[in-house]
């Protein structure tokens, strides 16, 4: 792998683009533009922060998170893929996949009007292929601005049809979760992990009032977080998703997890784009899909 001055030599734009060495020593790009400041990491290809101009944070990042190889960094936008949650088939295999927990390829750093947009990619491999046999080469594309854009695109290297299921597992900061609400999923079917994955319609707006852990299904609409605590709305705007996935542990479960911990549970909300169980996406060889994320404030 390159070092970090490599890395700055191919990629760094000087007072935009530095890269640097981040938490337990994983290389990450940091950004800092007139529209906004935020950095991903190569491990994951994992966007850690996104805060546009005149803004706080976004995203929320885990202080008790781990940085090491194999593990996901708790917060930020993991990656899920080539599966959802724990792989159906095989216990023994990683939860959400096996690219969040990697080191990724970083291939270009644009900066245009104001925008810096990261290009990275990874592929099957024989590490890969320990867990799922398919070729494929998974690109990410992160755009740093006053929108943060997100965009997953697979394609199937291999001669076999390639089927997969894939989700940006993003973790929104909210000033008190139990005050926010979520539109835009109102009549909506979701599958409750809470209570054995019964399907149950959507009233209203998603509010978090316990452990809250949905699928919901064969929807596409755009999601409004309200925050009356920061005093602020954040838009997902997603394309080519059919899924949308909203989680939030509550204290018990996020104090049995070292990497959260019980009291910044409150501090966070998951809002997902994903292709997961019936949308799971099936490509003949040869063929590419792309699913995108637009944040925005407002
Ligand atoms: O997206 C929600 C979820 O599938 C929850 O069930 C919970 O497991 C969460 O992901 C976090 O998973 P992780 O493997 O990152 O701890």
């Amino acid at each position: 792998m390159r070092t970090i001055a490599e890395l700055n030599q191919h990629c760094g734009i000087p007072g935009i683009v530095s890269v640097v060495e981040g938490n337990g020593h994983l290389p990450k790009i940091r950004i800092t533009s007139r529209a906004a400041s935020g950095e991903i990491y190569l491990h994951g290809a994992h966007v850690t922060s996104w805060q546009p101009a005149g803004a706080k944070e976004v995203l929320f990042l885990s202080p008790h998170s781990l940085y090491q190889d194999g593990v996901a960094i708790r917060g930020g936008v993991p990656i899920c893929f080539p599966w959802f949650g724990n792989k159906a088939d095989d216990p023994q295999a990683p939860a959400h996949g096996f690219v969040r927990t990697k080191t990724w390829h970083l291939e270009s750093v644009e900066h245009k009007r104001d925008t810096v947009t990261v290009r990275m990619f990874t592929e099957s491999s024989k590490s890969t292929k320990k867990w799922w046999p398919s070729d494929f080469r998974l690109s990410y594309r992160a755009s740093f601005g006053a929108e943060l854009a997100l965009e997953a695109i697979v394609t199937n290297t291999g001669d076999e049809p390639l089927s997969f299921e894939e989700a940006l597992h993003a973790y929104y900061r909210v000033g008190d979760v139990t005050k926010a609400s979520v539109a835009g999923l109102d009549g909506v079917q979701y599958l409750d992990k809470t209570d054995g994955f019964r399907e149950k319609p959507q009233a209203d707006e998603v509010v978090i009032t316990g452990e809250t852990d949905r699928v919901y299904l064969n929807t596409e609409g755009k999601l409004y977080l309200s925050d009356p605590v920061l005093q602020r709305r954040t838009m997902v705007i997603k394309e080519n998703s059919r899924n949308t996935v909203v989680w939030n542990p509550w204290s018990e479960k996020a104090a049995a997890m070292k990497d959260l911990g019980a009291e910044v549970w409150k501090s966070m909300l998951c809002l997902e784009v994903a292709n997961v169980g019936n949308n799971a996406v099936t490509l003949a060889p040869g063929e590419q899909h792309a699913m995108q994320a637009r944040v925005k404030l407002g």
